[in-house]
């Protein structure tokens, strides 16, 4: 490829960095030139970890990040950065059989030039942080999808990596194939002349998934920008996990329950929807009533890598990120205090686009207590307002972002299991999926055929806001959760869903959770949720060892109301009665929105029709 030498910064400057850092990969040294080049970044600096205080400094002092307590930090974005962008996100490659029905599919020979021509010199004057970076526990038998180089001109973005992923030269210096890493540049441009969300949108966020590059531009906000995360851990390396047939890679949480009193301990994991509660569940604490008997521990809160392990044919997951990147808004002592002391004094933690008092140096964020601080002196809102000069129209407006968020290590998680760094990860007992759903999904159902846990994957989904467009009760599908992190076919991602799983000996048990459903007449939760929500987990475990039995319905095996341990619960008989049944009316009406949603994918592999028609006519069954 070309190397456009008059837009390179001083080449031997770059050279004496790349040196004094230690980076000796010669593919990542090269990779590293020819983006300085393209971008025309002034300097060019290797980070890693160990950067982490200096950089923090260096924030500090520019004025990009602010104090928020003794090692704790917070930043704001552009007012029109804070969140994922969809519809500027594409999947890339040179074969169109690689298109699906959520992946924005574009050929490679059309986005590759565009995203050089974007890039080129709109790093001028900036810093290249040049970040190598693992998504796996070192010594993982999935290390070599695992390796990436993120480069950005961004150090805030910088900051979020070192808390997200393992950073380090050490993670490409000793590559068995020294070329074999995820080239990620990330280029921030010129935000205020970006067009966000209008039909002049500049921004592009482009994973050219057989060439295993990443390339965005036009955000620093954490999804977009923090390639390792989502471009990488979800989207790259789902295409690799296909590509190579050794893994799956998905938006799950991945919990582990230990008994004891026999020292035996569970691994879930699971796909939730956004806003459907997965990062409390994945940080639970069991509730007091069992707390002498369990122990909740956490591995993580989004993704999941799974693989079988031929020697004991069993299912093993790591999560291959270092930190949580978790949403601010309703995190409480109530809802998740396990993430209050992840961001505690000295954690480092790093906020962004919550309130912040420029006085005391504290945050806040909607939901964090029922009201907001009734003293508003030195408190900003998440744009900067200050909160004492808003206009009587501006009272009711959001102190913080809904989308705000806190960055912390898996370290600062304080039930971080203790072997959450196993090489091999830890083995899958159970695989759940969970919407958020008001009336129809009882509290658990559990399904011990494949290809119908995968069936009842594909056709996960979350309440939309229909109230505004008119389709009530339907759901917005989110197959596996995996919607807009979808890199290859749906049809090809269900058969290789049934190849990986299918191959375990030791085969997981399935279940769809619902915390959420609701009175028809008052609208109050029919299930406490939050702790309480390890109760239908051991069921479903106890099920999965055969100390239960539940009963079989339609949909899958629900359990009977004295299988369920319900010890210092709060629920009424009718209330356990409704989250324990099986509505046939309105299942049958999700069934036709199922198969609509179902025919959307070319190539479904017939198990998965086959799963679908046998719901059905166990439901038509039922209804008599
Ligand atoms: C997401 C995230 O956008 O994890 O899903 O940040
Ligand atoms: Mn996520």
């Amino acid at each position: 490829m070309a190397y456009d030498v008059n837009a390179a910064p001083d080449l031997a400057a770059l050279e004496t960095s790349l040196d004094d850092a230690g980076l000796k990969n010669p593919s990542v040294r090269e990779y590293v030139r020819y983006w300085a080049g393209i971008t025309g970044a002034e300097r060019v600096e290797v980070i890693g970890a160990s950067d982490n205080a200096r950089l923090i400094s260096e924030s500090l002092e520019a004025g990009e990040i602010w104090p928020a307590g003794e090692g704790r930090y917070y930043a704001r974005s552009y007012v029109k950065d804070t969140a994922r962008s969809e519809e500027r996100t594409i999947v890339a490659t040179a074969d169109p059989g690689d298109k699906g029905v959520y992946n924005n599919w574009r050929p490679a020979s059309e986005m590759r030039p565009l995203l050089e021509k974007l890039m080129h010199g709109a790093s001028a004057g900036k810093t290249m942080y040049v970040i190598p970076y693992l998504m796996a526990p070192p010594g993982s038998p999935l290390e070599p999808y695992a390796v990436g180089v993120e480069l950005t001109d961004h150090r805030t973005v910088a900051l979020h990596m070192i808390r997200m992923a393992r950073c380090g030269v050490e993670h490409v210096n000793n590559l068995a194939e020294p070329s074999r890493f995820v080239r990620g540049v990330h280029v921030t441009g010129d935000l205020e002349n970006l067009g966000q969300g209008t039909p002049a949108d500049k921004r592009y966020f482009v994973t050219f998934a057989d060439e295993r590059t990443i390339l965005h531009f036009g955000s620093s906000y954490g999804g977009n920008a923090l390639l390792g995360k989502i471009a990488h851990g979800l989207r790259q390396a789902a295409y690799d996990g296909w590509a190579s047939g050794e893994f799956l890679a998905e938006q799950f949480m991945l919990i582990g329950i230990t008994d004891k009193q026999t020292g035996r301990t569970w691994h879930i994991c699971g796909g939730f929807p956004s806003a459907s509660g997965k990062t409390n569940l994945a940080m639970m604490l069991a509730p007091d009533s069992l707390g002498d008997r369990y122990h909740v521990e956490f591995y993580g809160d989004d993704i999941a890598w799974l693989r079988v392990d031929p020697k004991d044919g069993k299912i093993y997951a790591i999560n291959p990120e270092f930190g949580v990147f978790g949403v601010a808004k309703d995190t409480n002592e109530a809802t998740n205090p396990t993430a209050l002391r992840s961001v505690g004094p000295d954690t480092g933690v790093l906020f962004t686009n919550v309130a912040y008092n420029e006085l005391t140096r504290d945050v806040w964020w909607e939901g964090r207590t029922p009201e907001p601080p009734g003293d508003v002196i030195g408190w900003r809102d998440w744009t900067g307002q200050l909160i004492s000069e808003r206009s009587v129209e501006e009272q009711d407006k959001p102190w913080a972002h809904p989308n705000s968020r806190f960055t912390t290590s898996l370290t600062n998680v304080p039930n971080i299991a203790p072997d959450f760094e196993a090489r091999t990860g830890v083995p899958i007992d159970a695989i759940i999926f969970g919407g958020r759903t008001r009336d129809r999904e009882p509290l658990v159902r559990a399904i011990t055929d494949l290809a119908e846990g995968v069936y009842d994957g594909l056709t996960l989904g979350a309440e939309a806001t229909f109230a505004a467009e008119g389709v009530d009760g339907q759901l917005r599908y989110d197959p596996m959760s995996m919607r807009p992190f979808m890199s290859y076919p749906e049809g090809a991602y269900a058969a290789h869903w049934l190849k990986i799983i299918g191959a375990a000996s030791d085969q997981p048990i399935f279940a769809h959770v619902n915390w959420f459903q609701r009175d028809p007449d008052d609208g109050h939760f029919l299930w406490p949720g939050y702790r309480e929500n390890l109760r239908p987990l051991l069921w479903l475990l106890r099920l999965r060892d055969g100390e239960v039995h539940g009963v079989q319905t339609a949909v899958g095996i629900v359990p009977t109301k004295d299988e369920l341990d319900l010890d210092g619960v709060d629920i009424s008989p009718e209330d356990l009665d409704k989250i324990l049944s099986i509505d046939t009316g309105r299942w049958t009406t999700e069934m036709a929105h199922r198969e609509a949603h179902l025919a959307q994918f070319d190539g479904l592999p017939e198990e998965i029709w086959v799963a679908h028609r046998r719901v059905a006519a166990a439901l038509a069954a039922a209804a008599g």
